[in-house]
């Protein structure tokens, strides 16, 4: 993609409302449009981010024996009056009635929708266990909207639903699905700790937050620093293996505020190894048994004929939130460095050239192809514009390879540089593979 040609409308004047770095450079960057109070456009550049985010969450859910689908944003109220929340859920759901007056609602959550679907369709314990996700908008009313994607009325989630036969076995799906998170985040290059949570108004008694640190998050924690050395890769997907790693993991002292205990933290966390610190919530999941399947009727056969209810439970991810995220776990002193995995392109051309002597923008051009050709995502940085200028914009892009056509490039050898590192003269076809690993 030539830069000229791209959708990019950079912002100099920033709304005051932006408080926090990631809201800033969306802005700035053009990768969101405010629509209004918590609605966001995702413009080109954010957009791209997001799938690469979403592919990386579907790869993952996938890897565990997870299926996609997908479900409406609109729900009829009928499913929601028989669990019961309704009327609980409150302000934050947004009710819309259609034409025939019929009360609707546009989903925040998908629990009954998928009950209701299971319910109709399964009805045996043969064909248990299931795992069910779809990555859909979501819609929550939110009281203070805020930080632009991080806190808004309108965004985009991964959800899974469980269906198990037993408490235990429904355990094993937790795991899995805990499993499944903690390598999502490190793909995305996200250190993210499961911390014990509150279940709110999705309900059940078993549940984790993953929460990435950021001084902007809205959760306050509370944990032992063991839990940052452990290494997701040295678990294998066995049930064994998988329930060692949630021990592991909960074992040490990990809470938001909402679980937090003083007592039990000083007892627990040496003074050395406790970290109070802030942090974002990109992740929730939950196990809550039969709370939607008992008031929905959602039963099977067991395997002597008698009907049981199915126990379930539930798993999102930010998908929306994330991009927030990881601009705030990346973005430093005004320069923002995409991790490679997401990254809306792989490598950026930057050539010094003026109208009256355009030889290294021909030159960018060829190196342009030939990376293209090697299936490269290359952007090709052709604004007539002073190097110091191009420069500054890119720290905001954030691709986190340069390569700089000018008076160092010669022949083959060209400028090659990793935002915030030095740069490095190198062959192309050495280019390409540090590109390709
Ligand atoms: N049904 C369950 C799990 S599938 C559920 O809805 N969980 S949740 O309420 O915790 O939301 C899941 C994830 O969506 C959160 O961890 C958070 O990353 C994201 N999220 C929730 N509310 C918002 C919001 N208002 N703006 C942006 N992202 C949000």
């Amino acid at each position: 993609m030539y830069l000229s040609q791209l959708f990019i409308p950079l912002i100099k004047n920033l709304p005051t409302e932006a408080k926090i770095k990631s809201h800033q450079l969306m802005i700035r960057t053009g990768m969101i449009k405010q629509s209004s109070s918590g609605i966001y456009s995702w413009l080109p550049l954010g957009f791209k981010v997001m799938k690469k985010i979403e592919q990386i969450v579907r790869e993952e859910q996938n890897h565990i024996g997870a299926q996609e689908m997908l479900m409406p944003t609109i729900q009829s109220s009928e499913i929601w009056k028989e669990s019961g929340r309704y009327d609980d859920y409150g302000d934050e759901m947004l009710r819309i009635k259609d034409r025939q007056g019929r009360e609707m609602l546009y989903g925040p959550t998908n629990e009954e929708l998928i009950t209701d679907v299971f319910r109709s369709s399964v009805k045996s314990y043969k064909s248990l266990p299931q795992i069910l996700y779809h990555i859909q908008w979501k819609f929550r009313d939110e009281i203070r909207p805020r930080f632009g994607v991080m806190r808004c009325k309108e965004f985009y989630m991964k959800d899974a639903y469980s269906f198990d036969i037993s408490d235990e076995d429904a355990k094993k799906s937790y795991n899995k699905m805990f499993y499944s998170y903690l390598k999502t985040f490190s793909r995305i290059g996200l250190k993210a700790i499961p911390m014990s949570a509150a279940t709110g108004p999705i309900g059940g008694d078993l549940s984790h937050e993953f929460i990435i640190l950021a001084d902007t998050g809205e959760s306050k924690i509370f944990a032992d620093k063991k839990i940052f050395d452990i290494d997701i890769n040295k678990y294998k997907f066995d049930d064994a293996s998988l329930t060692r790693m949630r021990n592991d993991f909960t074992n040490i002292y990990a809470a938001t505020d909402e679980k937090y205990n003083k007592d039990e933290f000083n007892n627990k966390v040496s003074k050395d190894n406790q970290v109070i610190t802030k942090g974002i919530e990109v992740g929730h999941i939950f196990y809550f048994g039969d709370k939607y399947s008992k008031p929905m009727n959602c039963f099977i056969d067991d395997k002597n004929g008698k009907k049981i209810t199915v126990k379930m439970g539930s798993y999102g991810i930010g998908v929306s939130r994330l991009v927030a995220a990881v601009i705030e776990a990346n973005y430093n002193n005004d320069v923002m460095k995409w991790p490679k995995t997401i990254s809306p392109f792989d490598v950026v051309i930057i050539p010094s050239f003026t109208k009256n002597n355009t030889e290294n923008l021909r030159k960018a051009e060829k190196v342009y192809l030939e990376l293209k050709k090697q299936n490269i995502d290359v952007l090709l940085d052709d604004v007539d514009e002073n190097m110091s200028n191009k420069f500054k914009k890119h720290d905001l892009i954030g691709v986190p390879f340069q390569i700089i056509i000018g008076s160092k490039s010669e022949g083959d050898n060209l400028e090659f540089k990793e935002l915030n590192s030095t740069s490095e003269i190198l062959s192309l076809s050495n280019i390409k593979s540090k590109l390709r690993i």
